[in-house]
């Protein structure tokens, strides 16, 4: 453990000069009943394991290394509710592109984060425009790792959209198809069908899979399928999903109302259902939960 002020790197960090990074997202809930829990915290190790495999900077740790520390550090913080930060990152050594004999360092933080579009947003649902800026090309940048260079897409297209003035950017793939948002999965629905982008140029999220999941045992007809940003104006709801986001609902797309401008009854009835399993309401998923 290090103290706040302490946690540094020197500035001639590999992954500070070239994004040679990649990091997780995971959340720690308070129970209904008093206790804390992780939620699908082995799904998010996974992922961390499998970002490192496809940049070529594996963990040099092992699983339950990095899970017992991921415990500890809520434990040991203090933290009911948090989100947790593993990051990996190329460290100091040589400089230059390939500096393969430099450390992989890996850390982990946790803070208390709220809702990650607003209090108003997650409830009523936030305004969206398409980003002037595409996707990643699935063979310009590895999208199913978390990679921090990957984020600068995001933060283009994030700060693009916020400065004039909506509240998170919808990114198009290389084909022009709809990807995700810049840090949330995407998902449309229309005569209750629900549907979601595939596993092509987009992060496999975690949120989005429980999703899936979640509708799919509630008997609504789910599809992973490609869809243009025309189906985005025809839809009769339109939710994000994230680690950060949890559900939110979109109410406006590129200055057109969704539906009746509110959040529709599968998104609610979804969200609803995704906030009782994080309380541990809900027995059906309690395999989903760590509990510290
Ligand atoms: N797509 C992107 C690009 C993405 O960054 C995230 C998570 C998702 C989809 C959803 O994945 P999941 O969290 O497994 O459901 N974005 C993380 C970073 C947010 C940030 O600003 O930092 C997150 O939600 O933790």
């Amino acid at each position: 453990m290090v103290p706040w002020e302490d946690a540094k790197v020197h500035v001639l960090t590999h992954a500070l000069h070239y994004g040679t990074g990649y990091f997780e997202g995971i959340r720690c809930y308070a129970l209904a009943d008093g206790r804390s829990a992780v939620f699908r915290l082995d799904e998010h190790l996974r992922r961390f394991f499998d970002s490192g495999k496809i940049i070529g900077f594996p963990l040099p740790y092992s699983f339950e290394e990095v899970k017992q520390a991921t415990l500890d550090v809520i434990r040991i913080n203090r933290l009911k509710a948090c989100y947790i930060r593993p990051l990996a990152f190329v460290g100091l050594g040589e400089m230059g592109l390939y500096a393969p004999d430099n450390p992989i360092n890996v850390l982990i933080a946790a803070w208390s984060w709220g809702a990650y579009l607003g209090d108003d947003g997650i409830k009523n649902g936030i305004r969206a425009k398409i980003s002037s800026y595409t996707r990643h090309h699935v063979n310009v940048m590895m999208t199913k790792s978390k990679v921090s260079g990957n984020y600068v897409n995001s933060v283009l297209a994030k700060s693009e959209v916020k400065k004039a003035g909506y509240d998170e950017a919808i990114m198009l793939d290389a084909e022009g198809y709809v990807a995700e948002a810049s840090g949330e999965n995407i998902f449309v629905v229309r005569d209750r069908i629900v549907k979601t982008t595939p596993f092509t140029s987009i992060l496999p999220g975690i949120t989005r899979d429980s999703i899936l999941t979640i509708a799919r045992n509630k008997g609504y007809v789910v599809e992973e399928e490609r869809f243009t940003r025309d189906e985005l104006y025809m839809a009769d709801e339109i939710f994000f999903t994230g680690t950060a986001a949890e559900v939110t609902p979109v109410r406006e797309v590129d200055n057109r109302q969704v539906g009746r401008g509110c959040p529709g009854a599968v998104t609610l009835d979804l969200q609803q259902t995704f906030f009782d399993i994080i309380k541990g309401k809900d027995e059906k998923y309690s395999t989903w939960l760590t509990y510290l």
